[in-house]
This record gives structure tokens, C-alpha cells and sequence, in this order.
């Protein structure tokens, strides 16, 4: 069993050596059981995954990804998308934004995808070797697939993982397939729903707007905020 959680993999490129790598972010390789939570993954670029790649060398293995937020991918592969498994995988309550594809499907495993948020994407949001799903609706119209919506997230700044008072994912995700707690060690659910992504959203940052500095804006703030 292997956990891969809270970690920020922002940026990478694997250098400027050619070719592109086979995964900008993070390679699951083969480990029996494996749980990716709580991820924050931006900027990164690969070939065959641009930011996880989770793959066999020939025995069955099984992966759960779960609410991870995936920001500003680039793959390179245009048969590929930010997360490609040729495992056995549950992938859910994740925010992917910003890619050619989002996920890809290879040598067909069995996977359930349920909750996610899929928005950006060029060339679809999931696909395996013989379909092409352009939209979450599309995608939901399979009998592995359920809940998955095309959302603008609302992250508080590009380079921020943390959600906004107004983000259309509060309380959209699977609490039941939730990890405990979030990115900022924050217990799920807070405000009665869990939300999709890595940041369950916490507003006790509010409380800097009461002692009426800025006040009269409750929607931006000019200085950095705490982690919600
Ligand atoms: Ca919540
Ligand atoms: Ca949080």
C-alpha cells in the first residue's frame, strides 16, 4: 500500500532534455494498491501523462485518485490527457482545469469516475482507446461514470489551490469517497458538503474582514490571505 498525499508538484518540466518525460508530476508504478489524495499539481508537462501517470508492469493493481486539483497541465500526447492509468482506478472528487484531455484510459482497466470537475479542456475529458468522451455529460452517460461536472472552478488565485466563498464546487463532491481531512489538514465536510479538488473551503479567513479593515469589499482582498 502506498499513500501519496498533501504534496504541491508545481512546475515541472523533467529540465530541457528531449524528449518530454512520460510524466510531468508524479509516476505511480507498480505498486499493488496504491491512493493519491489531496494533491495540488500546476504547471507541470509530460508526454504520456502531464501530471500522473499510474501504470503495471503486468499485474493487476488498483489506484484510488482522489481529490486532487490539477492546474495548467500540458501533455504532450494528443491521445493522453493530465492523468492517464493503465491500472484499475477509482478517480474521484477531483478538479482538473486546464489541458488537452484530462484523463486517459489505457489497456482497459476498470475505472469508476464520479464527481470530478473537468474544465479547459481542448481535445475532451476522457478517453480510452476506443472513446472519446468531449464532455462531462457525455462521460456520465457510461455506467462507470457519474456526477462529473464542467465547472469554472474559482480558485482564489491561478497559483492557488484554495476555493472562493462563490466557487461552484462547494458541496459538489462524494463526501462518502472523501479523504478525512484536506490539503490544510481541514476535516471534511465543512458547511455540509464536501467540496471537489484538494481544498475543502473554510471561511473562518472571513473573520479578517470584520474588524473593518477594507471594509465594505467582501469579495477581494488586497493582501495575502491565510490558508483556508
Ligand atoms: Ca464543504
Ligand atoms: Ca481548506
Amino acid at each position: 500500500m502506498c499513500v501519496a498525499a498533501e504534496n504541491s508538484i508545481v512546475v515541472n518540466a523533467g529540465g530541457a532534455a528531449a524528449p518530454t518525460p512520460n510524466t510531468g508530476g508524479m509516476f505511480v508504478r507498480s505498486v499493488p494498491t496504491s491512493t493519491v489524495e489531496n494533491n495540488y499539481f500546476r504547471g507541470n508537462e509530460g508526454r504520456l501523462a502531464g501530471a500522473l501517470l499510474l501504470s503495471t508492469s503486468g499485474t493487476t493493481m488498483f489506484a484510488t485518485v482522489r481529490n486532487n486539483t490539477f492546474v495548467d497541465i500540458i501533455t504532450t500526447s494528443t491521445v493522453d490527457g493530465s492523468l492517464r492509468t493503465n491500472l484499475d482506478a477509482d478517480i474521484v472528487n477531483n478538479v482538473f482545469h486546464g489541458d488537452i484531455r484530462a484523463i486517459s484510459a489505457k489497456l482497459s482497466p476498470a475505472v469508476t469516475v464520479h464527481s470530478n470537475d473537468f474544465y479547459g479542456y481542448s481535445m475532451g475529458v476522457y478517453r480510452t482507446e476506443t472513446v472519446l468522451h468531449a464532455t462531462a455529460n457525455s462521460l456520465n452517460s457510461e455506467t462507470f461514470a457519474s456526477g462529473n461536472i464542467e465547472a469554472l472552478p474559482g480558485f482564489i488565485d491561478p497559483n492557488d489551490v484554495h476555493l472562493l466563498a462563490s466557487s461552484q464546487l462547494l458541496s459538489t463532491g462524494s463526501c462518502s469517497q472523501a479523504p478525512a481531512s484536506d490539503i490544510d489538514g481541514d476535516l471534511r465536510p465543512i458547511g455540509g458538503g464536501c467540496e471537489i479538488g484538494a481544498d475543502e473551503y473554510n471561511p473562518d479567513w472571513l473573520l479578517i474582514f470584520e474588524d473593518d479593515f477594507e471594509s465594505g469589499n467582501m469579495s477581494s482582498w488586497s493582501h495575502t490571505l491565510p490558508a483556508e
